[in-house]
């Protein structure tokens, strides 16, 4: 019998703002050496730019060649303490935080021609929901800010909007405690192993859930 495999995209961001490493960049490289999310899903992983030029072909790229139904985007937030789900991205690239190229942008659309906001496809409710039965605290987020994070969202969900079927998320996670041992970030942060662990049972969730979604009924 033909299966056809379900395709997850798990991504990351490099290091920015004065830190030599990001948490979601952590995450990725632990889910690709130990994927574990069983059944016939296949995990594919991928690092982002904080450059909001070289953003957009990178996303495009990552689409047109994995063609994932579920896609998390993982990202440092220095404000978040638990995983938190963002539920919207905005037109807008506003940011005093230089990205790693050295721009700042004040008040500028990610794409002119694009809608005021888009709404994430991922059920994210019913992922926290997932997650609290599991014992895992999570947020819902009506800002993914205007920076390089929500950029990758508005993005991404372009590409959904196109194909359709497609589940796409953004969750920001807590600093490492090791990037406040460092001196990098305002602690305390979250233990490697605590955000690990909870972070493969989002990407877990995500996948199952996939299924199980009512168009818009459930962010
Ligand atoms: N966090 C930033 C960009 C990269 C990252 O990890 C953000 O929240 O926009």
């Amino acid at each position: 019998m033909h299966t056809e495999s379900f395709i997850a995209l798990v991504t990351g961001f490099e290091p920015f703002g004065g830190s030599t490493l990001n948490p979601s960049q952590v995450i990725v490289e632990a889910l690709a050496e130990t994927p574990e999310l069983g059944g016939a899903c296949e995990l594919r992983t991928a690092l982002l730019p904080v450059d909001t030029a070289t953003i957009g072909p990178t996303i495009d790229v990552l689409w047109e060649k994995h063609t994932p139904d579920t896609v998390l985007h993982f990202g440092e937030s220095a404000k978040a303490e638990h995983l938190t789900l963002e539920r919207v991205a905005l037109n807008l690239l506003d940011f005093d935080t230089p990205d790693n190229a050295g721009r700042r942008l004040v008040d500028k659309p990610i794409d002119p021609a694009g809608p005021a906001a888009r709404f994430v496809t991922l059920p994210a409710r019913a992922i926290r929901g997932g997650l609290a039965e599991q014992g895992v605290e999570a947020r819902l987020s009506l800002s993914a800010g205007a920076y390089l994070c929500n950029q990758a969202l508005y993005l991404s969900l372009a590409h959904a909007e196109r194909l359709g079927g497609r589940s796409v998320g953004f969750v920001h996670v807590p600093v490492l405690a090791e990037q406040a041992e460092r001196g990098e970030r305002a602690g305390p942060g979250m233990p490697r192993d605590q955000l690990l662990d909870a972070a493969r049972r989002l990407v877990r969730l995500a996948v199952e859930l996939h299924g199980d979604q009512r168009s818009g009924s459930d962010r």
